[in-house]
């Protein structure tokens, strides 16, 4: 069980339509295919989704900081040496998505190794999630469309809707639509990527009170500290803290200091072993838990549901699992699957998914 290999390989696949949202906006998957082989000839694999507008990574930076600096650390190493991993990418700052997507594909490699799928190793509390699917910014209309269409065709029922320009009633009037077209029945909240200030997001808030959202998640930036207690100070929602909370001294930092009161974990910014951390704080300090999409492709939407499935208070919420739905292909031999609202974790050992080579040599992008 020693790793003998790592590589990173960037590979882009088209999205059918860009998410649009308050921070950014993608408009394909340029991410890092992460393998790590050991001495038996097990090969783990996960991906890397680099968000430059929210942890400063890029493609290239990713694949470089894993092929100059990660990989021979890790090299040598037992896939049982996970801490020893841990605390070696730790000597180096940020690059959150680079050492997540690591950290993955050895738990990927020890789940092969061992036989035995990787929530099983995590917890193996049950083996669904319930999906929430993500709005981008659009037209109430064409919002309304989308989340109709999803509730249709996968039968999804809790939407995230992206908020955070300006005025804010362009987008309090896509969520009254939302409520009004598609009913009481569909669970609704709000991702402001820290697009308004505090006065607007409570004044955006003010105007949503009658429509029964279940969460409001970064409407602010963290950075305008007193601004932030003060809103949070007077929701009466959950205040989920995303982007602001990427390590458990984040949390704790967001959560003490009265700027948060709920934690989104995503496995593309900490991995299998980061995010056991912040699932255990979160545990401790009672908060709320959404398992989070950093605009994953299937495969780091298979990470997701192996994480969230694997324990009691990650799988209590729907996750945010949907958005490799609007992408034109992925590199999986067999695609993922939303029935009747929910993703099921594969049956396989490790993730249980395989990469499908030729699609990868058709999307990477170092040949
Ligand atoms: C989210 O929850 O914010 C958008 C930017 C990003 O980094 O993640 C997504 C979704
Ligand atoms: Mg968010």
């Amino acid at each position: 069980m020693k790793i003998t290999d790592v590589e990173a390989i960037p590979f882009a696949i088209p999205y059918r339509k860009p998410l649009r949202f308050a921070s950014g906006e993608v408009r394909a998957a340029e991410h890092v295919l992460v393998r790590v082989r050991t001495d038996d000839g097990v090969v783990g694999v996960a991906e890397a989704p680099p968000r430059p507008f929210t942890y400063g990574e890029t493609q290239a930076g990713i694949v470089a900081v894993i092929e100059r600096i990660f990989a021979p650390q890790v090299v040598g190493l037992s896939l049982l040496e996970r801490e020893v991993v841990a605390q070696r990418l730790a000597r180096t700052v940020s690059n959150p998505a680079a050492k997540a997507a690591l950290d993955m594909a050895i738990w990927d490699a020890l789940g092969r190794s061992l036989d035995v799928q990787v929530t099983e190793l995590l917890g193996g509390y049950t083996d669904r999630l319930r999906v929430a699917h993500m709005l981008g910014f659009d037209e109430p209309a064409a919002m309304v469309a989308e989340a109709e269409r999803m509730r249709d065709r996968h039968g999804i029922t809790t939407f995230k809707v992206k908020v955070g320009r300006r005025p804010v009633s362009l987008d309090t009037a896509v969520v009254r639509a939302l409520r009004e077209g598609l009913g009481d029945d569909v669970d609704l909240y709000v991702d402001g990527n820290r697009g308004w200030t505090a006065a607007e997001s409570a004044r955006a808030m003010k105007q949503m009170n009658d429509l029964g959202l279940l969460f409001a998640e970064e409407l602010c930036p963290a950075d305008d500290v007193l601004g932030r207690r003060w809103l949070v100070s007077r929701l009466d929602v959950p205040f989920i803290a995303d982007e602001s909370a990427v390590t458990p001294a984040d949390v704790t930092r967001e959560v003490l200091g009265g700027s948060a009161t709920a934690v989104s974990i995503k496995t593309a910014r900490t991995g299998f072993t980061g995010s056991q951390r912040t699932h255990h704080l979160a545990e401790g300090l009672g908060l709320e838990v959404v398992m989070g999409n950093q605009i994953d492709g299937q495969l780091g939407s298979a990470c997701t549901v192996a994480f969230g499935s694997a324990f009691k208070l990650t799988s209590h919420r729907a996750g945010e699992l949907s958005n490799f739905l609007d992408m034109s292909d992925d590199l999986l031999t067999e695609p993922l699957e939303i029935t009747d609202g929910e993703l099921a974790i594969r049956p396989g050992a490790g993730l249980g998914v395989e990469i499908d080579p030729d699609k990868l040599a058709r999307y990477r992008q170092d040949n």
